[in-house]
């Protein structure tokens, strides 16, 4: 189908540019295609065989006939247009159109397709054969040029280049809808063309670690991402890749001690005891993981299809390559251990004021022995608390519950430093060294949007963080779009689209946010989830896009849609307290990591603050809430992300059974709906993508002109060069510091250019030839 560019359509604030009315005789005639609406909401393609007045007679491709409103009728495009790899490319674009052309594509595992600048990526669920090295070859050759994500990539590098501004490639959609495996195909290209150094091995490897220390099995996705992840790949002038940087945000470790059933926590810990060879089993007393009661609660200890043992040797090999020593390996596996170890310690009562102490059992032992402490002083850490109250030191013995929960916060703290401190590693390994050259591309994948029967504080966390995403999506793809038509003065209709900022300011709002109420009741020593749902209630409850919910829960309209949060929990995970007992034990153990953990930690919290300071009383490490870092993060992170060229894939879930082949299109249009795809295309289509400065276009193109008006003013030189080569003038718009083009235009120029330069380079080398 090539190029051809489609008819310019008006631009329209519906999602349905043309109803059928408008063009009912036509159609008649003709006996078009239409789209219409079947009783179960699914569209359907028909042949129209009458109208009379209001009503038309459709007839269906299982022979069935019809008779519709005419005006429900939605117009279809043309065969011809039939599955474009462009969506900009359809003449009619409304939504039953454009779910057809993806879901015609997806049935020949053509997954990918452009929706203007956005790259579109169905999940297939099963292996196509899309990848490799004569994929990414082909890619490089140009001698393809089909949507994949190998094009992203290779425009990035491109653009890397040509413009000297560092890239980004921004990844998004919901849980399980492919986002790590996108930015690890984006991986694969730039590490292909961008290597030689061997680098680019360390850095494909960083995957199975960070997979299986961060990901786990969760209700919508077998390898949920339970982290996010900002890789920068740095090169070198020449194109090489010169080092890396990982930056990880908020790993759910809340998962280390509690998860739902039918769930799994981290890989690591099963591949851990799956594939431990017997020497490394004994030396850390693994057992089956059915004996631990951490991975025990969730009923589910395997994958289909994943080899538990296998992978173990893979991250292995991994840890290898990236320079973790066969010694901290060690250490860290028995990390691994000593957490799967506290979940099997059990207290017992003590006295009959619910007091407890640990019993000392095989499970004690293990921990101690792992962390490098004696068994006495870990039991102390776990039973008691010192305190100071006015000038004397008392220690407070713990109740059952207590005692419970200082056990899972040192638990998940041992977890969340290890999981820190092999990134730190990593790292170090992959650090840019003295050739940094400063130009890079970022890749970006985080949790998906999600949503379950029961959301916690960790949903609440990752929907927020798609929720700035989003609003940079929309702030490229439509605000700055716009903007900068209007600054420059060129004609614009402008396009509406939906604003999250509403939503965001929900979150971010001071002082009477959901965040800045989550932090000040974490904050108030009687503060419970209760009187923080109350308090959400009484203060948000005018905000659209909140609602109260019965007892402790609140709902939020997402732009991916509703959310109903459970505040259980909300306030300790917030808070995220770890006692000062704990820290000084760990800082106390003989090992090196426990040390280590200890320190990093005390560094990063402000100074440790003695007294009753919340209702459990005792010392605690004092430090910033959980939402206040996460959001430093995060406007961090979009920041970063604001000095570099973005290209944005929209990762789609056909399914949610992770089936291959079904192609729901209910759940795909709520999903191209929520994130404004079919807004992207309209202005994209309507507008004029491609933009250079007149500068910037007189020197690129002006040598193709005869030689005196090459010498003029770029802006003469721009439009000499726009005459000479019979560029329509519906195609383009001059504005004041740029020209802007339709989509395709540029391409005819480069397309000149080249041929021009390979015409000389080739003059040149006969000459040569001849000349010898
Ligand atoms: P996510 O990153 O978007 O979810 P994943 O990238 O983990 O989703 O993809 C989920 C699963 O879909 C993978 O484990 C594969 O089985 C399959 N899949 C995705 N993309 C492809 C592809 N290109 N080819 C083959 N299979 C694929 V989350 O991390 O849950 O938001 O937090
Ligand atoms: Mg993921």
């Amino acid at each position: 189908l090539g190029s051809a560019a489609a008819p310019l359509p008006s631009v329209s604030k519906s999602n349905i540019e043309c109803r059928w009315s408008d063009i009912t005789s036509y159609a008649t005639k003709k006996k078009v295609h239409s789209w219409c609406q079947l009783p179960n909401g699914n569209w359907e393609l028909g042949r129209i065989m009458s109208t009379s007045g209001i009503e038309s007679v459709i007839s269906l491709p299982d022979g069935k006939v019809l008779k519709v409103n005419s005006d429900s009728l939605i117009p279809a495009n043309p065969d011809i247009l039939d599955g474009v790899d462009d969506l900009m490319q359809l003449s009619y674009l409304n939504e039953p159109s454009v779910i057809f052309n993806l879901q015609y594509r997806y049935n020949q595992d053509m997954i990918y397709t452009k929706a203007g600048p956005v790259l579109v990526a169905i999940n297939p669920f099963k292996e196509v054969s899309l990848y490799g090295n004569d994929c990414i070859e082909a890619y490089k050759n140009k001698s393809i040029e089909s949507p994949h994500v190998y094009a992203i990539a290779d425009t990035a590098i491109r653009e890397m280049t040509r413009d000297e501004v560092n890239q980004s490639i921004i990844i998004s959609g919901e849980s399980g809808a492919g986002k790590t495996e996108t930015a690890k195909i984006a991986m694969q290209y730039l590490a292909a063309l961008g290597g030689g150094s061997g680098i680019e091995y360390e850095i494909l490897k960083t995957n199975p670690i960070l997979e299986a220390f961060g990901n786990a099995k969760t209700l919508r996705n077998d390898n949920s991402s339970r982290f996010g992840k900002l890789i920068e790949i740095h090169f070198t002038e020449t194109g090489k890749i010169s080092g890396a940087k990982i930056q990880t945000f908020l790993l759910e470790k809340s998962r280390v001690v509690q998860c739902a059933n039918g769930e799994r926590s981290y890989h690591i810990f099963y591949q851990l005891c799956a594939g431990a060879p017997r020497a490394l089993r004994e030396k850390l007393n693994l057992k089956d993981v059915d004996d631990y009661k951490y991975l025990k609660q969730s009923n589910c200890y395997s994958i289909t299809g994943v080899d538990d043992a296998e992978q173990f040797r893979i991250v292995k090999e991994a840890l290898d390559v990236v320079h973790v020593s066969k010694e901290d390996q060690e250490s860290v596996f028995a990390m691994l251990a000593a957490v799967l170890w506290l979940g099997n310690v059990s207290f017992t009562m003590i006295d009959n004021e619910n007091h407890v102490e640990a019993v000392a059992d095989e499970s004690l032992i293990n921990v101690a022995k792992l962390i490098g402490c004696d068994t006495a002083g870990l039991n102390l850490a776990l039973s008691t608390r010192k305190m100071r109250v006015g000038n004397d030191n008392i220690v407070q013995k713990l109740t059952l519950s207590q005692a419970i929960d200082t056990r899972d916060a040192l638990a998940k703290s041992i977890y969340a430093c290890l999981f820190e401190w092999l990134v730190e590693q990593i790292n170090k390994s992959l650090a840019v060294g003295k050739r940094r050259t400063g130009r890079s591309i970022s890749i970006l994948d985080i949790y998906g949007f999600e949503s379950f029967d029961r959301n916690s504080f960790e949903q609440f966390c990752i929907n927020y963080a798609n929720e700035r995403l989003q609003q940079h999506f929309n702030r490229h793809l439509f605000k700055l779009e716009q903007e900068e038509y209007i600054q420059d003065g060129i004609d614009w209709t402008k396009v509406d689209f939906d604003d999250n900022q509403d939503c965001l300011n929900l979150f971010e709002k001071k002082p009477l946010g959901l965040l800045s109420l989550l932090n000040e009741e974490s904050t108030f020593p009687n503060g419970t989830d209760f009187t923080f749902a109350n308090k959400l209630k009484q203060h948000l409850k005018s905000n659209p896009c909140f609602r109260g919910e019965r007892e402790k829960a609140f709902t939020v309209s997402h732009f991916a849609g509703e959310v109903t949060y459970d505040t259980t929990g909300f306030l300790e995970k917030n808070r995220d307290l770890l006692h000062l007992d704990s820290i000084q034990l760990l800082s106390s153990c003989s090992c090196y990591l426990p040390q280590t953990f200890a320190s990093n930690m005390l560094n990063q919290s402000e100074k440790p603050v003695v007294g009753p300071l919340h209702k459990a009383g005792g010392a605690v490490s004092q430090k910033l809430s959980v939402a206040t870092k996460f959001k430093g993060q995060l406007f961090q992170l979009m920041q970063r992300l604001e000095s570099t060229t973005p290209h944005f894939i929209r990762c789609i879930k056909p399914n949610n059974f992770k089936s291959p082949g079904a192609y729901e299109q209910g759940l795909v249009l709520q999903q191209l709906r929520c994130c404004g795809v079919l807004e992207v295309v309209r202005i994209s289509r309507s507008g004029f993508p491609t933009r250079m400065s007149h500068q910037k276009f007189s020197r690129r193109y002006g040598f193709l002109l005869p030689e005196n008006v090459a010498l003029q003013d770029p802006l003469s030189v721009s439009v000499a060069i726009l005459h000479q080569f019979n560029i329509l003038p519906e195609m383009y718009q001059v504005g004041y510091t740029k020209l802007f083009f339709r989509t395709g235009q540029i391409g005819v120029l480069e397309d000149t250019r080249n041929h021009t330069l390979h015409g000389i380079l080739h003059v040149q080398s006969c000459f040569r030839g001849h000349l010898a």
